[in-house]
This record gives structure tokens, sequence and C-alpha cells, in this order.
């Protein structure tokens, strides 16, 4: 299995009720190691870029107003199989429908104010990973 990575977002409702902590402690315990990590509140202009291929969507305004609401943290994951792995921790983008144990299911409220980000596949993690970390700041 390939060695990969790709970018994990603590969102705003998250990082506010202090779950940052648990958030990391299950990247880890699932095998994923953390590479860079960064907290900061997004801008508007850096929240709607990165949601861009949302931008025609009913949820997008309320999104980028969630996304800006507080601070994230931003981390660079890397593990065999990163991408599918970390989707896998995260659970179903609804909490409702997340299984039970994934971190959605544990700490997201709905499916916006879902607890944490993940690249949806290899392609999508490279283009994530260069808007955050430009590529000097990654071991
Ligand atoms: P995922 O984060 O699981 O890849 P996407 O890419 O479909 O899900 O959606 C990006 C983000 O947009 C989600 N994490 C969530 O915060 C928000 N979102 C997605 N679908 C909805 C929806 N139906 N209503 C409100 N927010 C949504």
């Amino acid at each position: 299995m390939a060695v990969e990575r790709t970018l994990a977002i603590v969102k705003p409702n998250a990082v506010a009720r202090n779950l940052t902590g648990a958030v990391v402690r299950q990247i880890e315990e699932g095998g994923l190691r953390v590479l860079a990590m960064r907290m900061f509140r997004l801008t508007e202009v850096q929240a709607r870029a990165f949601y861009d291929v949302h931008r025609a969507r009913p949820f997008f305004d309320p999104l980028v107003q969630f996304m800006t609401s507080g601070p994230v943290v931003v981390l660079a994951l890397e593990g065999e199989d990163a991408v599918r792995r970390w989707r896998e921790l995260m659970g179903a983008t609804d909490p409702a429908q997340a299984a039970p144990g994934t971190i959605r299911a544990l700490y997201g409220e709905n499916v916006q104010r879902n607890a944490v980000h993940g690249s949806d596949g290899p392609d999508t993690a490279g283009r994530e990973l260069a808007f955050f970390f430009p590529g000097c700041d990654l071991p």
C-alpha cells in the first residue's frame, strides 16, 4: 500500500469545544502521522477559494460563514492509504449517518458543523495541501 499525504481540518465548532486534542489522538491512534499543523482563522477569501468546488451549492455561503466563524486547525497527515484511511476515521459527511466511533459521529453536530474535513482523493489532497502548506513547510 502506498504512503500518501492528505489534508485534515479541525473545523471551528470542534476547536471551540476543545476537541482538537481528541481529534489528533484519533488521527495518531488510527495509524496516521501528523507532518504539520497550524491554527489560524480562515479569511472569507480563503474559505471561498478552498470550497470553490461547492460555490453553486445552496449551502456555500453558510459554509463559508461557519468556516470563518473562529479558528481552525489544519493538519498535513501521512500514512499508508492516508486519504481513504482519514475519511474512514472521519465518517460520513452527515454525522447522523456516520458509523459509530467515527469522529463525525462522536463530535459532529449536523451536516455543516461536522467537526472535521478530509480531502476526498489523492489529487484533491495534493491541491489542498499546497493551499495551506507551501511545499517548504512539510518535512
Ligand atoms: P465531505 O467534507 O464529507 O467531503 P463535501 O465535500 O460534500 O463533504 O462537503 C463539504 C462541506 O460542506 C461539508 N464538510 C459540510 O461542512 C458542508 N456540507 C456538505 N453538504 C451539506 C449540506 N447538505 N448542508 C450543509 N452543509 C453541507
